[in-house]
């Protein structure tokens, strides 16, 4: 059943019929790039788990120096009977999660039960260290599957299908600023992201890295368990909504202050949602919590530095260009990405 309701959705979304077959191929290769993006107002929890529909929108700023880069091909179906996957330059068994969970949302897109796809993915940022790296990874695979079958397909419907692969992927088409509307309807069809226009050359992410292993709880996981059995999850989607309205007037007012304060709050509450989970989920190291108290202490003395954080132990920072140097001198390792410059 719900996989009927799946391949409905594909099918409204690349417009397969039977008197156009959209699964063939006229190309050999198909490439798509995308990069990664960070949630200033984040998405956690789903309303529909089949459809992969969000309970509140999420507002994000991408980095286009990090992303993921695919290729996809048709295999000899003479020769094979399975997917074959490459993660960065590895292959992997058909086993192993990520590599099945690409061969389940490439399930929609074979023109017969015997296609078998070549799937080569490099990704500039350590896979599931809280990176998102499965934001620029779908979103770079539905692009590269728009390239092979040649769908030309508009950015709304390339961002509707990379959300049924990942949720935060639909944010991963555009560069700068994308707003990912939760939308109402039961069909999905108007659960997308867009971009939003407003560059801010000044803006800085700064990314702490505090542990790159692999998380314990993986996003889709961890949601579903919070939503199950955290009371606090009741307050979450007016918050973050309410969140994501104050940071669309901050980006249009560049009222720095705001964006960071709010994306901070944000951030911690989400956590606060995880941490109010049973069993609990503390993606946070020692190290998380005292970077934190750095950044409050760097605040005390006058820098404007916010920070946000995803599913794992890795800090994000917020700031202008002005305080680069302070941020440098204070945080040694830090990797400072300007978004609209990069
Ligand atoms: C976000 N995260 O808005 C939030 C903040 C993690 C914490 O979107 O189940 O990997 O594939 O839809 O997209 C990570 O969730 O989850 C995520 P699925 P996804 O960036």
């Amino acid at each position: 059943m719900s996989q009927a309701i799946q391949q409905k959705f594909v099918h409204q979304v690349i417009g397969h019929s039977s008197e156009q077959n959209r699964l063939a191929t006229t190309k050999k290769l198909g490439k798509g790039k995308a990069p990664v993006n960070i949630a200033l107002s984040k998405y956690w929890g789903k309303r529909d788990s089949v459809l992969n529909l969000p309970t509140n929108s999420s507002l994000s700023i991408s980095l286009p120096g990090l992303g993921t880069e695919t290729k996809i091909e048709v295999l000899n179906p003479q020769t094979t009977q399975e997917d074959q996957v490459y993660l960065n330059g590895q292959p992997l068994e058909a086993s192993n999660a990520f590599a099945n969970r690409v061969s389940r949302f490439l399930n929609f897109f074979r023109a017969t039960p015997q296609t078998f796809f070549k799937v080569t993915t490099v990704n500039s940022v350590p896979t599931a260290a809280g990176l998102a790296s499965s934001a620029s990874g779908y979103a770079a695979l539905v692009l590269a599957l728009n390239d092979l079958f040649s769908w030309n397909l508009d950015n709304k419907a390339l961002s509707l299908l990379a959300r049924f692969g990942s949720g935060s992927a639909s944010r991963s088409l555009f560069s700068g600023f994308a707003i990912w509307h939760q939308g109402q309807q039961a069909d999905g069809l108007d659960s997308y992201a867009e971009a939003i226009e407003t560059t801010w050359p000044e803006f800085c992410v700064g990314l702490l890295e505090i542990d790159v292993k692999q998380k314990p709880v993986s996003s889709t996981q961890g949601m579903q368990n919070t939503v199950e059995t955290c009371a606090l999850y009741q307050a979450w989607p007016k918050q973050a909504n309410q969140d994501l309205q104050t940071l669309l007037k901050a980006i249009e007012l560049k009222d720095f202050e705001t964006l960071g304060k709010t994306a901070e709050h944000n951030a911690l509450t989400m956590h606060a949602t995880m941490i109010a989970t049973w069993p609990p989920i503390v993606y946070w190291q020692p190290e998380s919590v005292e970077a934190m108290h750095k950044i409050w202490h760097l605040r005390e003395q006058g820098v404007q530095v916010y920070f946000t954080m995803d599913a794992g132990p890795n800090l994000k920072l917020l700031f202008l260009e002005t305080e680069k140097p302070a941020i440098k001198q204070a945080f040694k390792a830090i990797k400072v990405l300007e978004p609209f410059k990069d």
